[in-house]
Order: C-alpha cells, then sequence, then structure tokens
C-alpha cells in the first residue's frame, strides 16, 4: 500500500506541475479530493479491506497525501491570485501626475463681452444702466423723439409694426423718453439693448441688432461735453492715443448732430483692412438733445440742457473680434461662439 500511495503522491506532484491557471488547480483538487470521484476519496474508501494495523498505517499516509494536495492546490492558488491582483493594478493604474480633463463650460456672447466693456466704462463715469421696452408705441417711438409725421423711419418698409401704433422699437434713443420720464435732471444714463429694422440681412446688417444708447442732461450741457465723454470713452475702451471726429449730421432728435468716427484701433489711423484704408470707424450719432424733446417730457430746455449718443455694437464686435459677416453672430453656431471670452 505504501508504495501505491508513493506513486500517486508523484503522479500528484506531476499533475501539479503542469497546472497554469487557477481553473485548472479547481479541476486537479476535484480530480483528487473531490468528495464525489476524487482518487485520493476513493482510495480512503478501500481502507476498510486492510487488516487493523495496516488501515491506520495507509490511513495516516492517505491523509498526509490528502494535506499535501489541499496544501499545494492553496498555495497554487493563492499564486494565481496574487498574479491577478498584480495584473489588475497594472491594469487599472491611475497616473495622478496627468493633468485633469476639461470640463465644458458655457460662454459669453461676444455682443454681451462688448456690452459688459462698454457698460463698465459708463458705470464708472457715474451713468447709470437704464432698460426700455421692445415695443413701443408711436409716441415713444417717433413723436417723442421729434420724428416727423412724414419721416420715411415711419413707413412700414423700415419699420416691424405690431398693429396700428405698435412697433419693434428701431432704435434705443426711445430709452431717453422713458428715462427723462422716470428721473428728473441732472441724469446720466446708458441703455444697452435690442433694436429691429426692416433692413435686408447682409455683412454689416442684420433686422435685429444692438445698440447703446447714452444720454446725460444737467444745466449747462455743451458739445464740448459730448466730445469730451466720447474722447474719454474711447481711449478707455481702444486706448489712450485714440482719437475722434464728428462729421455733422442730422437725427430729428438732437441739434445740432453728428456722426462719431474715432481712429482706426488696429492700424491707429494709417489705413489697414478694418478700417477699409480710411484710418477712421465710424461709431454712432450723436448731438444735443432737441429742446423739443426735453420740452415733451416736461423739462424746461430754458434751464436743462443734454447730450445723447447712439452705437451700433454689431458692427464694433465684428471689428474688434475680426469676424467678417454680422449674422454669424446669430447663427448659434457653438463652434463660433466658443472662440470668444
Ligand atoms: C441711430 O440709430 C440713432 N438713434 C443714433 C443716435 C442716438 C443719434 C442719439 C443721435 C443721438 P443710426 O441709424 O445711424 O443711428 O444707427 C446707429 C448705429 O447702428 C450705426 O452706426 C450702425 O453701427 C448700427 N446699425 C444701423 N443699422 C444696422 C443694421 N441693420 N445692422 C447692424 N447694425 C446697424
Amino acid at each position: 500500500m505504501s508504495e501505491r500511495i508513493k506513486q500517486l503522491r508523484d503522479d500528484f506532484d506531476r499533475e501539479l506541475g503542469s497546472v497554469t491557471a487557477d481553473l485548472e488547480a479547481t479541476a486537479l483538487r476535484d480530480r483528487w479530493i473531490g468528495r464525489k470521484s476524487g482518487l485520493l476519496t476513493a482510495e480512503m474508501k478501500t481502507l476498510g479491506k486492510l487488516s487493523p494495523d495496516e488501515r491506520r498505517e495507509a490511513g495516516q499516509r492517505l491523509n498526509e497525501l490528502k494535506d499535501h494536495v489541499e496544501s499545494e492546490i492553496a498555495l497554487l492558488q493563492d499564486g494565481f491570485a496574487g498574479r491577478r491582483d498584480a495584473e489588475q493594478l497594472v491594469r487599472e493604474r491611475i497616473d495622478i501626475t496627468l493633468p485633469g480633463r476639461r470640463i465644458d463650460s458655457g460662454h459669453l456672447h461676444p455682443i454681451t463681452l462688448l456690452r459688459q466693456k462698454i457698460e463698465d466704462i459708463f458705470v464708472s463715469m457715474g451713468y447709470h444702466i437704464e432698460d426700455g421696452p421692445e415695443i413701443e408705441t408711436d409716441f415713444y417711438n417717433f413723436d417723442a423723439l421729434n420724428i416727423p409725421s412724414a419721416h420715411p423711419a415711419r413707413s412700414p418698409q423700415d419699420t416691424f409694426y405690431l398693429g396700428d401704433h405698435l412697433a419693434l422699437r428701431s432704435q434705443t434713443s426711445t430709452v431717453q423718453i422713458h428715462a427723462m420720464q422716470r428721473r428728473q435732471p441732472p441724469l446720466r444714463v446708458i441703455a444697452p439693448g435690442r433694436v429691429f429694422r426692416r433692413d435686408t440681412p447682409d455683412a454689416t446688417h442684420n433686422p435685429m441688432f444692438f445698440q447703446v444708447e447714452g444720454l446725460l442732461v444737467d444745466r449747462g450741457i455743451t458739445l464740448g461735453d459730448l466730445k469730451g465723454t466720447i474722447e474719454e470713452f474711447v481711449r478707455r475702451m481702444f486706448g489712450p492715443e485714440t482719437m475722434i471726429r464728428f462729421r455733422p449730421s442730422y437725427f430729428p432728435f438732437v441739434e445740432p448732430g453728428a456722426e462719431i468716427d474715432y481712429t482706426c484701433f488696429k492700424c491707429g489711423g494709417s489705413g489697414c483692412r478694418v478700417c477699409k484704408g480710411s484710418g477712421w470707424i465710424e461709431m454712432g450719432g450723436s448731438g444735443m438733445v432737441h429742446p423739443n424733446v426735453l420740452k415733451t417730457v416736461g423739462i424746461d430746455p430754458e434751464q436743462y440742457s443734454g447730450f445723447a449718443f447712439g452705437l451700433g455694437l454689431d458692427r464694433l464686435c465684428a471689428l474688434m473680434y475680426g469676424i467678417d459677416d454680422i449674422r454669424l453672430l446669430y447663427e448659434n453656431d457653438v463652434r463660433f461662439l466658443e472662440q470668444f471670452s
């Protein structure tokens, strides 16, 4: 019997040597000490046929072999588990020195960025930010702004009417009237907002665009105050070398009226692609508030005077950011919008 047990042990050790995976180790255990059909289990069952002395001897040997099988297989399986853990560690290793993934964040619209910059400058000069409705009556859109009844701006070809006497405002100058009705002079307001005109869309025209209106009313205000204010604004906006010029122009709600140009922020006035070689960029309209406008809101033009100006944001935004078509500002293409911050 002891010869046979020795043979069994050799067989087991040989089979053990060829095991390469955890599943094979489990199968080896079943083959040798499985409860139903294990080789050693079957061997144990034959002990009953031996004499008591032989049985004790063989039983002890078989138990030693069983311990040997169990401990060798457990050792092997520990080894496999350790290798698995090590492989998993390598596979799942995290390189904590890698930079984190960037989380996409929203962007402010370029018009908003520009509007905020303009607001900051005027607020620091003591101006209030004023708001007004986008839908206006004839009174605010035209009458109070001294726009004659036959003026072409009143025609349905120019203005979006929503009824007989209601229209989408065509300029932020309407907020001048609201502001003067709400506050007593002295007053300084700027009013950024959307305006609407029946203009055919092209690279420099949109039927909806943004303006910023400015209004200052006080005693003794002159054209010099308007000029000084605009000069201060353009220098803070575009740099200390920036100059302005006024070109006489007509707007019914100011007298005198002027278009304002400033020296090109790109070339400084020598002429480039941005200013189309002229050295100047058009900023918007301006002038001294017409006495009729002051009278309409109950301000005595003998005691008070004021200036107003209105800037278009879209074209300025396009020039500043190198956008060659203002319609891009409203197409909401994220690839376009995320370039600005
Ligand atoms: C006005 O709207 C006057 N309210 C400005 C003003 C205010 C004058 C206060 C005097 C006193 P104008 O129509 O020129 O002016 O428009 C001002 C600016 O709006 C233009 O310089 C231009 O930059 C912009 N603009 C006009 N039409 C369009 C359009 N269709 N698309 C984009 N921008 C436009």
